[in-house]
């Protein structure tokens, strides 16, 4: 990068970081993308003068409130809950809601940042936000979430709408939640709209949404590799986490003829060399959405698979990487060890799973690498479906929503191509995302005015 754009971006991230004190995730999702943006908008003045990178990082609005319950023991529980609007220049603000003791205002804000320039990608009218709470779900009965979910729709109820917000899910915050939720807003407010995505399929849900995230970034590589010529058959692939986003991949590549070895969760890995088939993945939804248990038991219900208690999954050789856990679990030694082994592509399934040093690591070896705000739009991809089936009140076949989400997919990865391949034929893809991302934003924002 010529010096005039390293120092323009340590100029910005140094103002950054001034008006954002202890923000760490915020800071780096920012980096990553006015690294590659820099370049673009200083030869496009228009933006420049605009101060758009300026406007895109500051948060339309933040709704910060305390949300009180009552555990099954009578004792009284707060627990911090907020709404990051972050931009709705190109449609109603729109983004998951995520439960879990390590959510602050930094994470969210990261995340609604990146959930701006994803949903921009997907073609659709959506613009960009999250939502969420330090509460943890884990341990808790299904009544302790009812109530924690009804008392934080009390307050959330007002800043929401299907014209003005449409919350989702994410990590914690699965079909339960989003169910307790719903029932709780329509109560509130005495209206049936489509005000959340990820409903049950009896009450405005829509078909391939709880598999569109995992299914959207195997489709996505697919897309990568189609570019030289390459498929999914065959291919050994490593992934993360164990939820609904790792879940999904995993069911996907079994479809695709691949060989997923691996899932994660916070206690360690499990390592399946025979591959993870239906029948095993079967039992592994059973046991995260219906037993809530922990990974570690899939090691002990069959044989030849091996539990790595504590450690993350990036020194078993493959083909493929998704890591489809959390932000920052794969760093530049573990995609060093990746590459070393033998690695041809990695999806983001996750939101910033991999650190700078990591992306840097992958991009500088020539690395076909999916970001998240790309490989991992399918989910809200098909909310923005789920959206339009409610609007229109009709309910799409799985065929068609599929069809639909392989067609966003598609349609995302060649936005990134457009914007992201060199002269050498390599196409850096978290350029092309955060360029092909940006355009349509800062376009909407120049056309407003100063707003
Ligand atoms: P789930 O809650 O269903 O699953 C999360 C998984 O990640 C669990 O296996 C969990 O393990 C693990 N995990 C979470 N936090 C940590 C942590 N701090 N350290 C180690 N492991 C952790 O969430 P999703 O599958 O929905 O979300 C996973 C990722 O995908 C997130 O980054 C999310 O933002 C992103 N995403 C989700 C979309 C969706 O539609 N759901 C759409 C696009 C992106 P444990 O049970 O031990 O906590
Ligand atoms: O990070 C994400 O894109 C999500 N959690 C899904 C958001 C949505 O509105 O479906």
């Amino acid at each position: 990068m010529p010096n005039g754009h390293s120092s323009a971006v340590d100029t910005f991230m140094q103002g950054l970081k001034k008006r954002n004190p202890g923000e760490p995730e915020f800071h780096q999702a920012v980096e990553e993308v006015v690294n590659t943006l820099m370049p673009f908008v200083q030869q496009n003045k228009e933006y420049e003068e605009a101060r758009i990178l300026e406007r895109l990082t500051e948060p339309d609005r933040v709704v910060i409130f305390r949300v009180c319950w009552e555990d099954d023991k009578g004792n009284i529980r707060t627990n911090r809950a907020w709404r990051v609007q972050f931009n709705n220049s190109i449609g109603p603000y729109k983004g998951g809601l995520r439960f879990h003791p390590t959510v602050t205002l930094s994470v969210l804000k990261f995340l609604g940042f990146e959930q701006t320039f994803k949903n921009s990608l997907t073609g659709l009218p959506m613009g960009g936000a999250k939502g969420g709470s330090n509460f943890n779900p884990k341990g808790k009965s299904d009544r302790e979430v009812m109530r924690f979910c009804q008392s934080l729709m009390i307050e959330l109820h007002r800043h929401i709408g299907e014209d003005t917000d449409i919350p989702a899910g994410d990590i914690g915050v699965g079909a339960r939640e989003i169910s307790n939720l719903f029932g709780q807003y329509k109560r509130l407010v005495n209206r049936f709209t489509g005000v959340l995505t990820g409903k049950g399929l009896a009450f405005g849900g829509s078909l391939v949404r709880t598999e569109a995230t995992g299914y959207g970034a195997v489709y996505f590589t697919q897309n990568m590799l189609a570019c030289s010529g390459d498929s999914l058959e065959g291919k050994t692939a490593v992934v993360s986490g164990s939820g609904n986003v790792a879940t999904y991949c995993v069911q996907k590549l079994i479809q695709s003829g691949a060989k997923p070895l691996t899932l994660s969760d916070s206690g360690g890995f499990v390592h399946d060399p025979a591959g993870i088939t239906q029948e095993k993945l079967d039992w592994i939804i059973d046991l995260k959405t219906q037993r809530r248990g922990r990974i570690s038991e899939y090691a002990q219900e069959f044989p030849g698979v091996t539990f790595h208690e504590g450690q993350r999954p990036w020194s078993v050789a493959c083909d493929l990487a998704f890591p489809c856990a959390t932000q920052n679990e794969l760093n530049e030694q573990e995609a060093q060890t990746l590459i070393r082994n033998g690695l041809k592509a990695v999806a983001e399934g996750a939101n910033m799973p991999s650190t700078l040093g990591a992306i840097h690591t992958f991009l500088g070896n020539k690395i076909p690498f999916g970001p998240g705000k790309a490989a991992n739009a399918g989910g809200v991809g098909v909310s923005g479906l789920e959206q339009s089936q409610n609007s229109l009140r009709i309910a799409w076949s799985a065929a068609e929503v599929d069809q639909r989400l392989q067609g966003i997919m598609k349609g995302i990865h060649d936005q990134c191509v457009q914007y992201g391949k060199g002269e050498d034929g390599y196409c850096n893809y978290v350029r092309g995302a955060n360029i092909a991302g940006f355009v349509k934003v800062a376009d909407a924002m120049l056309a407003y005015g100063i707003v």
